[in-house]
């Protein structure tokens, strides 16, 4: 959860940077508050719990939009992190931003499970946001400096960079699916966004599918040849590797606070709380419509509706984040998902005892790790998802063994997490039987996969993600003395 952060300095004179982290937002979102001041929030994640040390170790930066439209924020230290603020204006949020980069791209990349809609002006406006990235960038980076681009935020902005920077390393991370090529080609700037991408030495995906459709791209729209080598392209004189770079999690943080005593104690009210059923569901995701909430929903209306569960047996659990509200599919999607607890509600509750339990909020980290204790059954059902964090936390939670995970088999996490029930979130059928088999799977045979799913996400962590990618790029994450 945000906290409010103490040591904010503003700073004047900062050095160039040898390692340059460039996304979207900043780590920090700046606060108007009521009498008219600001402040800055810390929103910790695992890209910025990864990044932490390798920023700390060299004379690292950051740079990202503030989250807030309208403001300059001048370069600033904050708790040690040099970070330099981007300024958007409001339309410009609404062009670049929920335009181009939720509205066309991110129904695109995801399948369109959505339909994308594709403007030109805010397509300009990408274009123009791209280059104020890169010109930020290129006047605080040393001298052969490394910069990391992350996210389809910024897709032009490899190439926009080199122009001005001929010196730098950089590398590319995508933390969403990289599209079908067949997908791709609907887009209208589907060339300027390759040769955007291929501005960088070193492309990162979460999957090998998405270095493969990548690959094609590359040399079908924008002249790249590929090398026999399967995971790079020449473009002209340059070589550009791409590879499959799978993000993980914090997870010995994550495991450590599961099993501290306010965590354990917090899990077992939440149960108490619920009425403590024979079993809890738990579904946890930023209200999307590419998470595939719905399709949950209706595999659970189901069972109850079949007579295989009663409210007694099993409560389900939906905490679904605010997200993205101004963007169009959103306000749908949230409306038909409440309008479907409100059903199954209506239809199967006893006084006191709603089957669903929704809560439209953002919670903090520790009671998120005390739910995720709490529930028999994660149920993370993407229609497309690049990894899916949540399902790693989940079994990074479970020191105890228990619970069980069903897994989308389009969440990127599935390749690795192979012991969880993995469904096809487009049969109903089948997430209603993997559903029922995880809420009657036998203590010995959970324990068994759990076991294994933990062996992975302990081993794979957020660290070795970042380190393994920034080795491939030629840059030694090992902190200098
Ligand atoms: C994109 C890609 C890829 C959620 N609710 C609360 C909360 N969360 C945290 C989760 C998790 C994160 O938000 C969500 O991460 P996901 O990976 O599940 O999904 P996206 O936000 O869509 O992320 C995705 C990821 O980038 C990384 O590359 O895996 O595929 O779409 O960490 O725990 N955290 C807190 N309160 C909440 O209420 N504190």
């Amino acid at each position: 959860m945000a906290r409010s952060t103490g040591d904010t300095t503003k700073k004047d004179e900062h050095p160039p940077a040898d390692f340059v982290v460039v996304a979207n937002r900043l780590p920090v979102d700046l606060e108007k508050l009521p009498d008219g001041g600001q402040r800055w929030k810390r929103s910790p994640g695992g890209l910025v719990t990864a990044l932490e040390p390798m920023l700390r170790a060299r004379d690292g930066a950051w740079v990202g939009w503030p989250g807030v439209p309208d403001v300059d924020v001048e370069p600033l230290v904050e708790d040690g992190l040099q970070l330099h603020p981007v300024r958007l204006s409001a339309q410009e949020v609404e062009d670049y931003y929920e335009g181009f980069s939720n509205g066309t791209l991110w129904p695109l990349y995801h399948d369109v499970v959505a339909p994308p809609a594709f403007h030109r002006h805010w397509w300009r406006a990408y274009r123009t946001v791209n280059e104020r990235f890169a010109e930020a960038t290129a006047a605080i980076a040393a001298e052969n400096a490394t910069v990391w681009i992350q996210d389809y935020q910024l897709q032009l902005m490899p190439a926009m960079l080199r122009e001005l920077r001929p010196d730098l390393k950089i590398g590319f991370f995508l933390h969403i699916p990289f599209p079908p090529t067949e997908l791709f080609m609907q887009l209208p700037w589907r060339a300027r966004i390759v040769e955007g991408l291929l501005g960088a030495d070193l492309i990162g995906f979460h999957t090998p599918g998405g270095v493969r459709n990548f690959r094609w791209l590359a040399t079908h729209l924008a002249g790249a040849a590929p090398v026999r080598s399967r995971n790079e392209v020449t473009v002209g004189r340059r070589t550009v590797k791409m590879g499959a770079f799978p993000i993980s999690i914090d997870s010995a943080n994550l495991d450590e606070l599961s099993r501290t005593d306010a965590v354990i104690k917090r899990a077992a009210q939440v149960r108490e709380d619920l009425g403590n059923p024979k079993k809890v569901i738990l579904g946890v995701d930023r209200l999307d419509y590419t998470k595939g909430i719905n399709v949950r929903l209706r595999a659970f209306e189901e069972l109850l509706e079949d007579g295989r569960l009663s409210v007694e047996d099993a409560v389900m659990v939906q905490l679904a984040t605010p997200s993205r509200e101004r963007v169009e599919h959103y306000q749908k999607m949230r409306n038909d998902i409440e309008q479907s607890v409100g059903r199954i509600n209506g239809e199967y509750a006893t006084v006191g005892h709603p089957p669903v339990h929704y809560l439209h909020q953002s919670l903090p980290r520790d009671e998120l790790a005390a739910f995720f204790l709490a529930a028999d059954v994660m149920l993370v059902t993407p229609l497309r998802d690049g990894m899916n964090l949540v399902a790693k936390e989940y079994v990074a939670c479970r020191h105890d063994l228990g619970g069980a995970l069903v897994l989308s088999e389009f969440a990127g996490a599935a390749a690795e997490l192979t012991s969880a029930l993995l469904v096809n979130p487009h049969d109903t059928d089948g997430v209603k039987e993997s559903l029922y088999a995880a809420l009657t799977m036998s203590p010995q045979e959970g324990r068994k996969r759990m076991r294994t799913l933990r062996k992975q996400v302990l081993t794979h962590d957020v660290d070795r993600w970042a380190r393994s990618f920034l080795e491939a790029l030629g840059l030694d994450p090992e902190p200098r003395t």
